[in-house]
């Protein structure tokens, strides 16, 4: 992976707060950065505005993000969630998620005469584009991933009949291939930095000359919040990482965390859901957060947090992002710059 993120100001210096030598050392370390990235902020300013310029009901395929508190929020304001495109009425509008769709979602779509915004983030469809163009001149896709997400499902979609996932290494072993030097890897953008690299070099073994994508598929937001968790990781007896069950990203920051020496991690939506019994004999609590999880949550554990006398909070900032996207296509002019509500 590249050193420093597109959109991403490495931190001048990064300092880890040391514990207190002596008594009362309850104290919080946050990462930064964590929260929203800017595919996620893009998605939900897209339903915000076609709920502003259509009224509801709005029709969103999937969960617009992986965060139940931002599906609850939007449904509450009369956005209806579907599984598929054939639930949604002929002739009405649908969002399609940040995730991304295969290009058969689109055309069918197209066939029920629905109107589409497409929130896919630019670095998923970046990542299509290289599916579509490895598959053009040929090569056999190994694409890293996460089997049933639906960021793979859009992605492989591009090119079935050249895409195969390689989720585990039994994958790897698996995998067959028509001409071993005509492979080429590439990746989910949500995925551990560390384990992807582990796959790679396990696919390299098999296939030396397989082709790096052109450029990183884990996108800058994956790896800095990884980044950021990991520079506290080892001075944190527990790590609570705010991010929901079905967020492949905040769930890779707790394994990534426990990977980098925290005593404990977990995974909360919200802050109630912490279970005082993990708080025994700790002393310093890390919180992060996943790229969908809008920083009111937590605000939120903080605050429960600071009740329960773990008010010293200390951000620990390995670098600042600056990225931002313009609005899909089928809403610009409506308001850029526009910030999401729910945050
Ligand atoms: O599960 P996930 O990490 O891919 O998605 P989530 O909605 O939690 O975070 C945003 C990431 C996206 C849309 C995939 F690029
Ligand atoms: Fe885009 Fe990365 Fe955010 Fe996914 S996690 S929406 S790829 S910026």
């Amino acid at each position: 992976m590249s050193a420093a993120s597109p959109g991403t100001e490495p931190a001048a210096s990064v300092t880890v707060p040391a514990r207190p030598t002596s008594g009362g050392g309850k104290r919080v370390l946050l990462a930064k950065p964590r929260g929203y990235c800017a595919g996620v902020d893009r998605a939900v300013v897209a339903v915000e505005k076609a709920l502003e310029l259509y009224g509801p009901p709005v029709y969103v395929r999937k969960e617009i993000v992986h965060n139940r508190h931002v599906v609850d929020t939007l449904r509450q304001r009369g956005v209806i969630f579907v599984e598929e495109t054939s639930e949604v009425p002929e002739g009405a509008l649908v969002v399609f998620s940040a995730h991304g769709v295969s290009p058969a979602v689109h055309e069918e779509a197209k066939a029920r005469d629905l109107r589409t915004i497409d929130a896919t983030c630019p670095l998923v469809t970046k990542v299509h584009r290289e599916v579509r163009r490895f598959a053009g001149e040929d090569y056999d896709i190994l694409l890293i991933g996460h089997e049933g997400h639906e960021e793979v499902e859009g992605t492989s979609g591009e090119a079935p009949d050249r895409v195969q996932l390689v989720d585990t290494a039994e994958d790897v072993r698996k995998v067959t291939v028509r001409d071993p030097s005509k492979v080429v890897w590439l990746s989910q953008t949500t995925l551990s930095v560390d384990e992807t690299m582990e796959r790679v070099d396990q696919l390299r073994e098999r296939f030396p000359e397989i082709a790096d994508p052109p450029s990183d598929d884990i996108c800058y937001a994956t790896s800095n919040r990884q980044v950021a968790v990991k520079a506290m990781a080892a001075e944190c007896d527990l790590v609570l990482v705010v991010g929901s069950r079905n967020s492949s990203n905040s769930k890779r920051l707790v394994e990534v965390a426990l990977q980098a020496g925290a005593r404990a991690a977990r995974l909360v939506d919200y802050a109630h859901e912490v279970d005082q019994a993990w708080l025994e004999g700790v002393e310093t609590v890390g919180v992060t957060s996943g790229a969908s999880v809008p920083d009111v949550l937590v605000m939120e554990l903080l605050e429960w947090l600071g009740e329960r006398g773990w008010g010293d909070v200390q951000e620990v900032t390995t670098a600042n992002e600056k990225i931002a996207f313009a609005l899909p296509r089928e809403l610009r002019g409506t308001g850029e710059g526009a910030r999401s509500s729910v945050r």
